[in-house]
């Protein structure tokens, strides 16, 4: 799906702002932020626990020059929404962190105003991506269970606009370009008729729906250096530009060989983070300024990359990363698709994972939703090298592999240009995991030294260094990436003795994890959990949340920060 954009044909507002807001959609008393996470913002928790809808409500202005195809297109609102234009239902939409456009085109009226009404579904089942439970209380509350540990923000988390492009337009373009200048793109039209298409930077042009242009010794897009070109396309009557439409791509090449991991025929090493969007009072609301100070700070300590951990991130975001050369694992929302693993790495229940009171064939059929919004979304960016179609799945269980194969099937038909791979998790090690085969670069969470082995970092590093050698003997043709390990660390606690907790502790926990994967040639990424701490559900055995962080939730460095910065710019690794 293509973002929405300004231009000589197309038109949008922003809709951000104070919404009307109201739990049971008829006693609006209430006023809520947009873009916002609702949970933290009111004094009382009536808000904040609410298990069910979430109603915003806004008269808006159709604009006199809106007189063509009119919309609204939303980044996000998290988990469903049904949307409603003076009553009338004009779109809805499963899950909580991919876009999504309801025509208004018919409902209103240009020079006119409408009631727009946007109920937001707070609720997570076993069909959801993330699955979750609905438990009713014995005095009637609902809670809502998850199988994650951050918190379940919901709300209108990204802009909306109000939206009007041309009858005829652009619907959507891939773009495949590679280091070698050659670019092939193929536009979808609502309608059929006349193209020109245009690498603006380089002049050449082509005229069909598909071609392919060649770009002589173009400025690649490279980790670190954010070189784009722009393709526009105009659809044509005649001599006249009906519609409009550029995308912004790079020329770069991915690629998988032996257990290296190449980015324009280089080997790459991936450090950085799995991060979360999460701020105080803002909760997983987008907010420029914040994704910015992230991503200087990322800067600083001398990460070359991310996961978008544990779903898709603000478009923003991801222009950032294409503009700045960050490179980018793309998650989908799949977490927590494990009965055995109650919101950390070490749960107690041990239901089994999958049947069908628990994930079933529905969840199959939404997860495979989400991998064709997110790839249909984030196809063209030249920071997306790989996409994660899951963390940390159960796949012990042999029916894993009947549920995945298809996941994964479908996203290299998706996208067969880049790898594509899941995250694994510590309980599914080499000679239990069903599905390892299926993917092209094995992306592991490993805690040992914290779970597992708490203290003991010398035991730690053994047991690591074990389990790395029997990936390696029986996936050994594939690249291994570190994409969790990580400590719980109280900023400002200190002890001689490496008590966990302590900000000491938390350093040698990842000069120990360094250790080992140094001696790993398989190993071609570190990802430490997280980038800064995080806020965890509540009834989780957590002091505020989750405190992985290298840096503090208000983003202030640990000690952590300062030996990652020290490894991963000095050793330019
Ligand atoms: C994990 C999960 C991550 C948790 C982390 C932890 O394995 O992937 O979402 O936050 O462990 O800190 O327990």
């Amino acid at each position: 799906m293509l973002k929405p954009q300004q231009n000589e044909t197309r038109d949008l507002l922003p809709l951000d702002g104070f919404w009307q807001f109201s739990l049971d959609g008829t006693n609006y008393d209430r006023e809520m932020a947009v873009p916002g996470s609702v949970n933290d913002v009111f004094a009382d928790s009536e808000v904040r626990d609410h298990v069910g809808v979430y109603y915003y409500k806004r008269e808006i202005f159709i604009p006199r020059s809106f007189t063509d195809k009119v919309s609204l297109r939303f980044g996000s609102a998290t988990h469903h929404a049904v949307v409603r234009v003076n009553g009338e239902e004009v779109g809805r939409h499963k899950g909580g962190y991919l876009p999504f456009e309801c025509d208004i085109t018919e409902r209103v009226t240009p020079g006119t105003t409408c009631e727009v009404i946007v109920e937001v579904d707070n609720r997570l089942d076993m069909t959801c991506i993330p699955p979750g439970q609905i438990v009713e209380l014995p005095d009637g509350r609902l809670r809502q269970e998850y199988m994650h540990d951050f918190y379940n923000y919901t709300g209108i988390h990204r802009t909306i606009y109000l939206v009007n492009k041309p009858e005829r337009h652009v619907c959507d373009v891939r773009i495949v370009a590679g280091m070698d200048g050659v670019c092939h793109y193929e536009v979808t039209q609502s309608a059929p008729g006349d193209v020109r298409v245009t690498i603006e930077e380089a002049e050449v042009t082509g005229t069909g729906d598909k071609e392919t242009l060649t770009v002589d010794k173009p400025t690649l897009w490279a980790p670190g250096e954010g070189n784009l070109y722009t393709l526009r396309i105009e659809l044509l009557d005649g001599e006249s530009i009906v519609d409009c439409y550029r995308e912004q791509f790079g020329f770069r090449t991915v690629e998988v060989k032996g257990h290296e991991f190449l980015i324009n025929g280089k080997p790459f090493y991936f450090t950085g983070f799995g991060m979360h969007e999460d701020h105080e009072t803002l909760g997983k609301a987008h907010n420029d300024v914040s994704v910015q100070r992230d991503m200087e700070l990322l800067h600083w300590i001398g990460a070359n990359s991310l996961r978008t951990s544990h779903y898709p991130y603000a478009e923003e975001w991801m222009d950032y990363c294409d503009r700045h050369g960050i490179v980018v694992i793309d998650e989908t929302p799949a977490v927590g698709l494990n009965m055995a693993v109650a919101g950390g790495i070490l749960g107690t229940t041990a239901k089994k994972t999958y049947s069908p009171e628990s994930v079933n064939e529905k969840t199959q059929a939404h997860h495979a939703d989400t991998i064709r919004e997110l790839i249909a979304r984030d196809k063209n960016r030249p920071s997306v090298v790989l996409w994660s179609i899951a963390n940390e799945p159960d796949t012990t269980d042999p029916d894993s592999r009947a549920y995945f194969e298809p996941l994964a099937k479908l996203a290299r038909e998706c996208d067969p240009t880049r790898p594509i791979g899941y995250v694994n998790v510590m309980t599914s090690p080499y000679d239990k995991c069903h599905i390892t085969d299926l993917f092209d670069v094995m992306m592991i969470n490993r805690y040992y030294g914290w779970y597992v082995d708490a203290g003991d970092l010398e035991t730690a590093k053994q047991h690591f260094t074990e389990e790395l050698a029997g990936w390696v003997e029986r996936f050994g043709d594939k690249p291994i990436i570190i994409t969790e390990y990580g400590a719980d660390t109280v900023s400002g606690l200190h002890s001689l003795y490496n008590s966990l907790f302590t900000e000491d502790y938390q350093v040698a926990y990842l000069e120990a994890n360094s250790e080992v994967f140094d001696n790993c040639d398989n190993v071609i990424g570190e990802h430490m959990w997280n980038f800064a701490d995080f806020q965890t559900k509540p009834g989780y055995a957590r002091v505020d949340g989750n405190k992985k962080g290298a840096f503090t939730r208000d983003r202030r460095p640990k000690a952590a920060a300062r030996y990652l910065r020290n490894r991963w710019t000095n050793e330019n690794k």
